[in-house]
């Protein structure tokens, strides 16, 4: 055995501060099995989990973690480490198995309360709760997406910041993925643009055990899954015995060798290895193995029945060598980092502060401030202006779309295209792909080092919404720009026309929806969005052209939007309103010209702007109280679903919404047959000014 200083002194002269383990297979058999009835015993005592997918891929795990992984369970944030994504997150009691005894602060007590209410050992890996979770995953082909992500930063971050003899971003993605994540689309999309796109530090894994929920992957899983990803530009192998520790390590390490294409190892395993009942069934794959079945699978391979939990020392000495290696790994790369510094000190400075998630000092100084004669301005096309502005002040910007670059004005201008021949370009172009596009942004924040953005019509963030739930649960700075923002999009008809959308994104907890009115709205939730470091942003935009709205007529809107919701426009003589028309986006135009003509009708309304209900939300009661105060009807007008704005603004709400599907007319005129006229406002707000007085 090597002590813990000469491994230190051996990692020292890795170039990666990697250490090439001697191999011991005896020993390794016993790491293996730690790592295989940690989780049965987790699975068991929980009485709820997944043993069968541990038992089967605990040995290729175990090859990464031990033979090439670069990860220091000291610090797991550090930049430059590794990352190790476990898309089939159902089987994260192996990860939580490898965390614990590789040194992560993951108490074994933790291990033992796996699946258990406020334990850091949830039913499937939750980024942010469990140290060494690099994202969340469940929800199949997911995590495969994410990596993708991942991989396009460390690809991005190392063009624009390496140098000649400067390596300070220099790291693989790693993934552990199964049938489920194979099948499922999105890791045909991500698998297609991760070809395109040639990311080489990237390595699949895939635990190909024949098995699903239902049964034998023969049942709906038939295509040759290698050729498939060998069409996508893979680098594939085949490894026929998924036990081969030695096999695994060399295949990793082609890949790694491999850097013009992502690679795929295909690897044949039995889920519930060792079960002698359950091995290669179905039933492996969701339950506890059951007490009887765990010791018959524990005699079966060798391992003592009692005591559960059980970690040998020699398996945990060995394990935690990690802690040695990962800390020398970091040590070097802050040499490097000092290195570069000392050469190139401000573009260290530059990197200390994108991974910090720092915004620079002025960063908003020149974001565009639009005036009432530059109108009508679709707010698309205010956010295209703005994101020129931020673009060229924020150099971690980096995004595009789903192949509607012209409609959602997001490319930025001479920052040329992420390519494989232009890996230091900003623009992406993620093809039509909104579901990994999703995905892929996720993993690209997830990493640190970016402001990732992606942009599509309002009704296909219904093909995004899953990762879209999924940054909100993760906490995650990412951008949406969704354009074509209601039935007003005209022509294209009921397909493309966005209804229950607005209602369906203000609902997913912890996302921010902004609806901006004009041009200068559209600007201040911009800067919501990119001072926004926890949760993601969703920017709901026009695609028909809107005034801008003077900002000496209406001074509110200067300050009003990162307060959610604010009055544009008071009651024209100050008092006490009648009625308060509430309205977002396009809709405040209309309650403004309601207002006017109210006015003449003797009605005194106050126009509130909500941009965005989510934040208007989170503002105190007072302040909530002076826009809405008590007593005073209310009417909302939103080309949108008109379910949730009670849950908004309050049970006494009437709304003018949309609670149909729309219609393939001009936008216009569509909007017209749906109500959204000044006539028909005022129509509402004296009948919810009658029904008020008691009147019917
Ligand atoms: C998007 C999505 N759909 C369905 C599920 C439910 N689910 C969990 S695991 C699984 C399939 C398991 O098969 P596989 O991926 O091969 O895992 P293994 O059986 O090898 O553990 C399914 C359908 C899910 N987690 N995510």
């Amino acid at each position: 055995m090597l002590s813990q200083t000469d491994t230190l002194a051996e990692a020292a002269m890795e170039p990666q501060g990697r250490v090439t383990t001697l191999s011991d297979p005896a020993l390794d058999e016993i790491c293996v099995n730690t790592l295989r009835f940690l989780a049965v015993d987790m699975v068991q005592k929980a009485k709820s989990g997944h043993p069968g997918l541990p038992l089967g891929s605990a040995a290729m795990a175990y090859a990464i973690w031990d033979r090439l992984f670069k990860f220091n369970p000291h610090d797991p944030l550090w930049p430059d480490r590794d990352r190790f994504v476990l898309s089939a997150g159902h089987g994260c009691a192996l990860l939580y198995a490898l965390l614990h005894v590789t040194g992560f602060d993951l108490p074994l007590a933790e291990l033992e309360r796996f699946r258990q209410w406020g334990s850091r050992t949830p039913g499937h890996p939750e980024y942010g709760k469990t140290p060494g979770v690099e994202a969340t995953t469940g929800p199949l082909g997911q995590g495969l997406a994410n990596a993708v992500g991942m991989a396009i930063a460390e690809t991005a971050l190392a063009a624009r910041f390496n140098r000649p003899g400067h390596q300070i971003v220099d790291h693989y993605t790693y993934v552990l993925a199964s049938d489920g994540d194979l099948e499922e689309g999105i890791s045909s999309e991500a698998g297609s643009l991760a070809g395109h796109l040639r990311l080489g530090k990237l390595i699949v894994l895939y635990d190909d055990n024949h098995i699903t929920i239902e049964g034998n992957t023969k049942l709906a899983f038939t295509e040759d899954r290698v050729a498939r990803f060998a069409a996508f530009g893979w680098h594939v192998q085949r490894i026929e015995q998924g036990n081969d520790i030695e096999a695994v390590a060399i295949a990793l390490q082609a890949a790694r060798e491999e850097r013009e294409r992502p690679s795929l190892i295909q690897v044949h395993t039995h889920i519930g290895f060792g079960s002698p009942h359950k091995q290669d069934t179905a039933a492996a794959h969701g339950e506890p193995l059951g007490l009887e079945e765990v010791r018959l699978t524990k005699e079966a391979l060798g391992w003592p029945v009692e005591p559960a939990f059980l970690i040998p020392e020699e398996a945990l000495e060995h394990f935690r060598k990690a802690v040695a290696r990962g800390s020398v790994a970091q040590v070097q790369w802050q040499a490097r980092l000092e290195a570069f510094a000392e050469e190139y000190p401000d573009q260290a400075a530059e990197f200390k502060r994108v991974i910090l998630r720092q915004l620079p000092k002025g960063w908003d100084a020149d974001l565009p401030t639009f005036t009432a004669g530059e109108g009508p301005l679709a707010t698309r096309i205010a956010s295209g202006k703005t994101i020129a502005v931020l673009g060229s002040r924020l150099p971690e910007m980096m995004g595009g779309s789903a192949d509607l670059d012209p409609s959602t004005h997001t490319h930025m201008e001479e920052a040329g295209n992420f390519e494989p021949e232009s890996l230091a370009g900003r623009n992406m172009h993620f093809g039509i792909r909104e579901h990994s596009m999703g995905a892929i942004l996720n993993g690209m924040a997830l990493h640190h080092g970016l402001i990732p953005y992606g942009g599509t019509f309002l009704i296909f963030s219904d093909y995004m919404r899953p990762p879209m739930r999924l940054a909100a649960m993760n906490g995650l700075r990412v951008i949406y720009v969704l354009t074509h923002d209601s039935i007003a999009m005209g022509e294209d008809g009921p397909t493309h026309q966005p209804v229950e959308q607005l209602l369906g994104l203000r609902s997913i907890p912890g996302m921010v929806v902004i609806r901006p009115a004009d041009a200068n709205e559209t600007v201040a939730a911009w800067r919501i969005a990119i001072e926004r470091r926890q949760g993601p942003v969703a920017l709901v935009l026009t695609r028909q052209g809107l005034p801008v709205l003077d900002l000496a007529r209406y001074p509110a809107l200067a300050t009003g939007v990162p307060l959610g919701g604010y009055v544009l426009a008071d009651s024209p003589q100050g008092a006490r309103p009648d009625i308060i028309l509430i309205a977002t986006g396009s809709e405040v135009h209309l309650a403004l010209d309601a207002r006017d003509r109210l006015a003449r009708e003797g009605v005194q309304a106050r126009v509130v702007s909500m941009p965005s209900t989510n934040i208007f939300a989170s503002q105190s009661d007072p302040y909530r109280d002076t826009v809405l105060p008590s007593g005073v009807p209310l009417l909302a007008i939103e080309a949108g679903a008109s379910l949730g704005w009670r849950s908004y603004v309050g049970p006494q709400v009437a709304v003018i919404g949309v609670d149909a599907f729309g219609a393939s007319a001009p936008g216009p005129i569509v909007m017209q047959h749906y109500g959204f006229t000044v006539e028909n406002v005022c129509k509402q707000a004296h009948d919810v000014l009658q029904q008020a007085k008691g009147g019917d």
